[in-house]
């Protein structure tokens, strides 16, 4: 079994009960659910002419390989209606795969650890409620550390567990 560290987000429609089918989700696909941070509502980065996110990370324990793991979360993306219409736009519910223990992987299709982490406060921050202390396998960063360096932008804890 690896640790794995997954974000999820979502700024179109019911955006808290997409997050919850996808977590429901994710147990049904060998995805084991250890630890859960609150729901954060965040101010869009990249593409920034588009309505706010719900963001929230997990921890979870997970037999399957990376690359079973991409290709379970895009079918539950798929499956609660994702389509990919802009790059970085607005999306019913994102899966994306942080760390998976601490392996290193580039390739065109996944990328891990999630190359934009250390910019983004809707991750950090909530990663930072269930793992503080996690090290980036190739900084060597805790992700407090990386979450003190990030740039300011709107997070706010919602005090929703899903
Ligand atoms: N996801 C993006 C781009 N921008 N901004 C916020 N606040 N939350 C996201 O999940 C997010 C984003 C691409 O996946
Ligand atoms: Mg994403
Ligand atoms: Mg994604």
């Amino acid at each position: 079994m690896k640790t794995v560290y997954l974000a999820l987000g979502s700024n179109l429609g019911d955006r808290e009960d997409r997050l919850r089918k996808a977590i429901q989700r994710l147990e049904a696909a060998e995805v084991h659910i250890v630890k859960q941070s609150q729901v954060y509502e965040t101010e869009p980065q990249d593409v920034r002419d588009q309505p706010w996110f719900l963001n929230l990370v997990i921890e979870v324990e997970t037999a399957l390989f990376p690359m079973q793991l991409l290709s379970r979360t895009q079918k539950i993306e798929r499956d609660l209606g994702r389509q990919r219409l802009r790059a970085g736009g607005p999306r019913t519910v994102d899966i994306d795969i942080v760390f998976y223990g601490r392996f290193v992987i580039q390739t065109p299709q996944l990328q891990i650890p999630h190359p934009r982490l250390a910019e983004r406060r809707f991750v950090l921050e909530p990663l930072a409620a269930i793992a503080p202390d996690l090290r980036h396998p190739v900084t060597g960063r805790t992700v407090r550390e990386m979450l003190a360096e990030t740039q300011a932008q709107r997070v706010r804890p919602t005090g929703v567990i899903l």
